[in-house]
């Protein structure tokens, strides 16, 4: 799929520091060596059935501050995100609003690439929809079954006296877990550590169907729903007519444009399970190989001490900020002015507090002339930068910046104040 622009990055006159980032599955902070040159990012992305709202734009800023951290630490960043461009929520939305699937996925995917551009987040390499990588997940699906991963369910007729037809395929989770490629290991629990009790609210609420008869385990995930009248479908060759499911999605088109282990598998952390929980197991029965060296998950934005949500609709949207006229970067630093891993609600102070800081920092911008005072300047590039580097705490580099602002208004020393506008442009992705 195509892509969008991607933003300016000032160059800066030295490296940056290698960041550590906290890993929820072993639940500790980590540091890439300091030797490696590349690093790896899979970022799961929208399922495009409405438009971005600031919970998308947080996640998505959050990998982001990662991305830029890497490269200014030298890093050579491969970076691939997927859409999630065929599933149910995006069926039944464009069921009921009577548009096109396909119409309603392209519309979505469209605005959402104008909001990423307009907030500065730098793209994919690689930006590909489900629909385009069927004939990658096929071939998986079908060795998955011949190897015993994953096997054929059998029809049923439902509660609502809907007939269902054999063929839909599900991975079993316990023939991954009794499996013994060595030196990787994959469980139920393996990235969430949730206990079995807690996943089994979670997997029924995020897409799985624990009550579906004719599975072998509650948690057996679906890999090929078998074709319904009046829905999507491809040619699955041995599997039959069909459409994917959700996890292997990612796994596969992770696979093919990163291989695996990759450094991090990025989202919110409404995907700790059973999304990257199952995309785990995928990638560990097909390939004995751990699917990720990290897992890093945003935390959730609500509206009214509520997460924000499609299926809720409380929603504030990127795209209708930007209609009423309010400034792209007043948006992104309100995001960033927030930790990326804790929960927050988003406010309408929050944004007047942000575009009274860019003004604040704008200003500071503009006092006369740069000094020849450069250890105030390089303290506070340095402060940035060393924030940053520790799990992305932008917030305290914003608050670096802000003391950096009040020093110029105060007409104070300030240094190279167009090394600070660049190295704020470079990391936070806010130009001033
Ligand atoms: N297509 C799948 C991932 S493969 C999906 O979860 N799509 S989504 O549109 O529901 O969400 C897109 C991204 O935004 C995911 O990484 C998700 O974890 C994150 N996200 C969703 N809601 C919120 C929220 N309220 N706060 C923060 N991040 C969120
Ligand atoms: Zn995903």
């Amino acid at each position: 799929m195509r892509t969008w622009s991607a933003p300016h990055i000032p160059a800066l006159q030295t490296t940056g520091p290698v960041p550590s980032i906290f890993d929820s599955r072993l639940n500790d902070i980590v540091q890439l060596p300091e030797d490696r040159a590349s690093a790896s990012l899979y970022v799961c992305g929208i399922t495009p059935y409405d438009a971005t709202h600031m919970g998308h734009a947080a996640t998505y800023v959050a990998f982001d501050l990662l991305n830029r951290a890497w490269l200014d630490a030298g890093y050579d960043v491969s970076f691939v995100q997927n859409v999630t461009d065929v599933d149910d929520p995006l069926l039944e939305r464009a069921a009921q609003t009577g548009v096109e699937w396909e119409q309603l996925a392209e519309d979505q995917t469209d605005l959402f690439r104008a909001d990423m551009e307009a907030l500065n987040v730098i793209p994919p390499e690689h930006y590909i929809g489900a629909t385009e990588s069927v004939d990658w997940i096929v071939p998986w699906v079908e060795r998955m079954i011949d190897d015993g991963y994953a096997y054929r369910a059998e029809g049923y007729v439902d509660d609502s006296g809907t007939s269902h037809p054999d063929g839909d395929v599900y991975f079993s989770v316990r023939a991954a877990a009794d499996s013994d490629h060595e030196p990787a290991r994959w469980f139920l629990g393996y990235v969430s550590h949730y206990s079995e009790r807690d996943m089994a609210p979670l997997f029924a609420e995020r897409g799985g169907d624990p009550e579906r008869p004719g599975k072998k385990d509650p948690f057996d995930a679906l890999l090929w729903r078998a074709h319904r009248e009046g829905e999507p479908a491809w040619d699955g060759a041995s599997l039959g007519r069909g459409r994917p499911g959700w996890h292997i999605e990612c796994t596969v088109i992770a696979e093919r444009f990163l291989g695996m282990p990759y450094t991090v598998q990025g989202g919110g952390n409404d995907l700790r399970f059973p999304h990257h929980e199952m995309g785990a197991g995928h990638a560990y029965a097909m390939t004995g190989e751990r699917m990720a060296d990290h897992y890093v998950h945003t935390g959730m934005v609500g509206l009214d001490g509520k997460k924000m949500s499609k299926s809720k609709g409380n929603l504030v949207l990127v795209s209708t900020l930007r209609h009423d006229g309010v400034e792209p970067a007043a948006i992104r630093l309100a995001i960033v002015s927030n930790h990326y891993r804790s929960d927050w609600s988003w406010t309408d102070s929050l944004l007047s507090d942000s575009q009274a800081r860019l003004e604040a920092w704008r200003r500071a911008m503009s006092v006369e002339a740069t000094d020849s005072h450069t250890e105030v300047s390089d303290a506070v590039i340095d402060a940035v930068r060393a924030a940053l580097a520790r799990d992305l705490d932008a917030p305290e580099a914003v608050r670096a910046i802000d003391a950096w602002a009040a020093k110029a208004e105060a007409g104070q020393p300030v240094g190279d104040r167009r090394e600070v506008a660049r190295v704020v442009e470079a990391r936070l992705g806010i130009a001033l």
